[in-house]
């Protein structure tokens, strides 16, 4: 029998590129042309994606689609409800990154409170030969209470990590959760009165758009600072570049933004602002765990009819009941 024919609309890591080779036919969207595409989007029955919108339009390109395996434990980007829609799977790569997002985002925060951004540019322009010391940081992580907006697998991780700095933790997010004592607050606006350092730990979803807004920054406070390892989606950028401007908040870590790769200028060279790259995951050994598990998700799929890691919306997606709409 011949093999599945997998769509790759981005290249993705060697490891990746080579797994598929060896289990599939591989149809790239970087050297094939879209006519070329197009012939043979009939028999594409995966797709494996990384930075790629998976939409109605693209579902209704390939008519016998069968699972979509994003690569990120967000999959904001793909429409899961669509693909439950009409059947199919879709898969993230929950678990191996964990521990690297967590180490990130306690990096980012450390940066932000204690503005090493601009302390890294006062050495690389010659300022510290010429000019002297760096002042001193006006945040410390002393006494700091860490307000985890999201706390799921990611969240949970970051907030042991912050209890090990002596912080209190609190959180928000759609539930109280009954596996930890740290103290739950029902809206983000409580959250943000009780604690001074926001993390955002929660995916990006229509409901959440801009929930970082002017209140809740007005609810964090002169001493507050935004964390951001989630979606940039979630915060209010103007709201938040306003808060800066104003001294409503002391600063802000940020690895993800609103629309990737494009960074306001209003967020960039400035003491109170850390930004980084959307690099929470990104060191080759967490991004070869992910790309290892959009692998397995799709052998196991065309070999066994089950995903390893189906995102909730497909859980119940079986094999060969794609449905048309
Ligand atoms: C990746 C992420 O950078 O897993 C996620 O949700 O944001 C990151 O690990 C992203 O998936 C790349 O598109």
């Amino acid at each position: 029998m011949s093999q599945p024919v997998i769509f790759l609309p981005n290249p993705a890591l060697p490891l990746v590129e080579d797994a598929l080779d060896r289990e599939f036919q591989v149809l790239r969207g970087a050297t094939a042309s879209t006519d070329e595409i197009q012939k043979a989007a009939d028999l594409v029955r995966g797709v494996s994606v990384f930075q790629a919108r998976i939409d109605e339009a693209f579902l209704d390109r390939f008519p016998n689609l069968e699972i979509v395996a994003n690569f990120g434990v967000g999959y904001d980007a793909v429409d899961a409800k669509a693909c439950a829609a009409r059947n199919i799977m879709v898969t993230n790569t929950p678990d191996v990154l964990t521990e690297e997002v967590a180490d990130t985002a306690i990096g980012l925060m450390i940066s932000a409170v204690r503005q090493f951004g601009a302390a890294e540019r006062w050495v690389q322009s010659g300022n510290w030969e010429r000019n002297g010391s760096f002042p001193l940081s006006p945040g410390t992580l002393r006494g700091r209470t860490l307000g985890v907006y999201g706390l799921g697998r990611i969240g949970k991780a970051i907030a042991a990590r912050a209890e090990a700095f002596g912080m209190e933790v609190c959180y928000h997010g759609r539930n109280r959760q009954s596996d930890v004592a740290y103290a739950y607050h029902d809206t983000l606006v409580g959250l943000a009165q009780a604690c001074d350092t926001l993390m955002i730990a929660t995916p990006g979803t229509p409901e959440n758009r801009n929930a970082v807004s002017t209140e809740v920054l007005e609810a964090l406070g002169a001493n507050g600072v935004v964390v951001n390892i989630g979606r940039g989606s979630v915060v209010d950028e103007p709201a938040l570049i306003a808060a800066l401007d104003k001294g409503t908040i002391l600063g802000a870590g940020l690895d993800v933004f609103a629309d990737e790769p494009r960074v306001p200028t209003a967020l960039l060279n400035r003491d109170n602002v850390v930004v980084l790259p959307h690099i929470g995951s990104a060191s080759i050994h967490t991004r070869n765990g992910m790309g290892q598990l959009v692998v397995d998700n799709l052998v196991r799929w065309f070999a066994a009819g089950e995903a390893v890691t189906p995102v909730p919306e497909t859980r119940h997606v079986k094999p060969g009941t794609r449905r048309a709409v």
